[in-house]
C-alpha cells in the first residue's frame, strides 16, 4: 500500500519530497514536488473559497439583531469549509501543491447580483513571496458587508502528517443603518495532512477557532475527525455564547462538509448542494499580473502532463522575480503593495482576541486601500 496512488515513476521523487519534508519546518512551499503532486493553481485563488455561497454571506445583512448575524455569521462560515479544505480532492483527486504566487500578483473575480442578494467582489494580492502571505478584500456593497484578511501557514511534521497552523486571521464588517457598524474576528482552525503515506493528501481541521463578534457575542468551533465521536471525518462542534457569559446559547453539531444541525435536531448547514465559482475574466484580458495569466503556461503544462514545459515557464517566472528583487537592490527602492497598507498590530484583533484570551495576543494585518479594479456588473 506504500505511495499507491503514486504514479511508478514517481515513488521515488514522492520518498525524497516526504523525506525532505520530515526533516524540515516553515515554508513548504519552497520544497520541491514530484508532477503527479502539482496544482495548476495558485494559492491567491483561495480567498474566493469565502464567498462559493454567496447568499449566506449577503444573508448576514438580513438577520434582524444581534444573536442572529452572529448565527448567521457561523452559518455562512461553516459554509465555507467544504470549498477551502476539500474541493481539490474533489476536482484533481487529492490535495495537491498549489503554485507559489510571486510578490504583487493579484488575482480579481466576482459573485453576480442574482435575486437581490448584490454584487460580491473579491480582490487579493500576494504580499509576500518568502513566507507566502495573501491578502484579501471581499465586498457586497449593497448588503454593506465586507471581508478583509490574510492568511500565511507554518507547516511541520509529526506521525507521517503534516501539521500547518494557520497564521492571520479575517475580519468581517456589517455595516448597519444609521451609521452603526458590528465586526466579527474570524480566526483560523489548525490543518493536518493525511494519506502522505499513500501519495493521495487530504485535510483534516483540528482544534478549536473562533468567531468573536464586537457585541460579545462569541461562537467557540471545535473540530474532529476519525477516531472521535463518531468515527467519521470533517466533524465539528459549534457553540455559540451571549456576551459576559460562559453557558451555550446555541450549539450546533455535523460534518461540515455534509450537513449539519442545531441541538433540537432542526438543520442548520447543508452543502450537499452545488456552489458557486468566482467569475474571473479570461486571461486574454487580464493584465499581466493577474494570477491565471502570469500562471497561464506553467498551469497548461501541469494539466497537459506536460512537465518540461511546465518547469521551463516557472524559472522564467522566477528569475523575473529574482532579477526584480536585484534590480530594487540596486535602486534602492522597495516593492510597492497595489492594494493593502500593511501594520504591524491590528487594533480590532487585540480588542476583540482579549475578549476570548486569543493567542498570539496580537497580530499584524494588511489593510485595504480601497482601490480595486471596477469589475462588470450585471
Ligand atoms: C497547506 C496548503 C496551503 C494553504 C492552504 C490554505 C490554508 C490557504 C488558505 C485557505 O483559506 C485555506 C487553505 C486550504 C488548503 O487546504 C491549504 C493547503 C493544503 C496543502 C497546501 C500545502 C502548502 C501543500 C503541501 C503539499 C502536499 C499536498 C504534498
Amino acid at each position: 500500500i506504500w505511495a499507491s496512488a503514486v504514479p511508478a515513476s514517481q515513488k521515488g521523487s514522492w520518498a525524497s519530497f516526504l523525506k525532505s519534508i520530515a526533516a524540515f519546518s516553515g515554508d513548504l512551499s519552497s520544497l520541491t514536488a514530484p508532477p503527479f503532486i502539482l496544482s495548476p493553481i495558485s494559492l491567491t485563488e483561495f480567498p474566493a473559497y469565502w464567498c462559493e455561497r454567496p447568499e449566506l454571506f449577503a444573508a448576514i445583512a438580513d438577520a434582524k439583531n444581534e444573536e442572529d448575524r452572529s448565527i448567521a455569521v457561523l452559518r455562512w462560515f461553516i459554509s465555507t469549509l467544504k470549498g477551502q479544505y476539500t474541493s481539490r480532492n474533489e476536482k484533481l483527486g487529492s490535495e495537491k501543491k498549489p503554485l507559489n504566487p510571486v510578490l504583487g500578483e493579484l488575482f480579481y473575480g466576482y459573485w453576480p447580483d442574482i435575486k437581490g442578494r448584490g454584487q460580491t467582489n473579491l480582490v487579493v494580492e500576494q504580499v509576500s513571496h518568502h513566507p507566502p502571505i495573501t491578502a484579501y478584500w471581499i465586498e457586497n456593497a449593497s448588503k454593506g458587508i465586507t471581508l478583509q484578511g490574510h492568511n500565511a501557514q507554518k507547516t511541520s511534521f509529526s506521525g507521517g502528517s503534516i501539521i500547518v497552523k494557520q497564521i492571520g486571521h479575517a475580519v468581517l464588517t456589517v455595516n448597519l443603518p444609521e451609521g452603526k457598524k458590528e465586526q466579527f474576528l474570524i480566526t483560523l482552525p489548525r490543518l493536518r495532512i493525511d494519506g502522505l503515506w499513500y501519495g493521495s493528501p487530504y485535510v483534516e481541521l483540528s482544534e478549536t477557532s473562533y468567531i468573536q463578534s464586537s457585541t460579545g457575542w462569541l461562537s467557540t468551533i471545535e473540530y474532529k475527525g476519525k477516531g472521535y465521536f463518531s468515527g467519521k471525518s470533517h466533524q465539528f462542534k459549534a457553540v455559540l455564547t451571549p456576551p459576559g457569559s460562559n453557558n451555550a446559547k446555541h450549539t450546533y453539531e455535523g460534518l461540515w462538509h455534509e450537513k449539519s444541525k442545531d441541538s433540537r435536531g432542526a438543520p442548520f448547514t447543508d452543502v450537499t448542494g452545488p456552489k458557486e465559482e468566482v467569475t474571473v475574466a479570461s486571461v486574454e484580458q487580464q493584465n499581466e499580473w493577474e494570477s491565471r495569466r502570469l500562471w497561464q503556461h506553467v498551469a497548461r503544462g501541469i494539466r497537459e502532463g506536460d512537465f518540461e514545459v511546465a518547469s521551463r515557464e516557472k524559472s522564467k517566472i522566477e528569475n523575473d522575480q529574482r532579477q526584480r528583487r536585484r534590480d530594487e537592490v540596486a535602486a534602492g527602492t522597495k516593492w510597492e503593495l497595489k492594494h493593502f497598507d500593511y501594520i504591524d498590530s491590528d487594533p480590532l484583533y487585540e480588542e476583540l482576541g482579549r475578549l476570548f484570551k486569543a493567542v498570539p495576543p496580537t497580530e499584524d494585518a494588511y489593510v485595504y486601500k480601497q482601490n480595486g479594479p471596477t469589475l462588470p456588473s450585471a
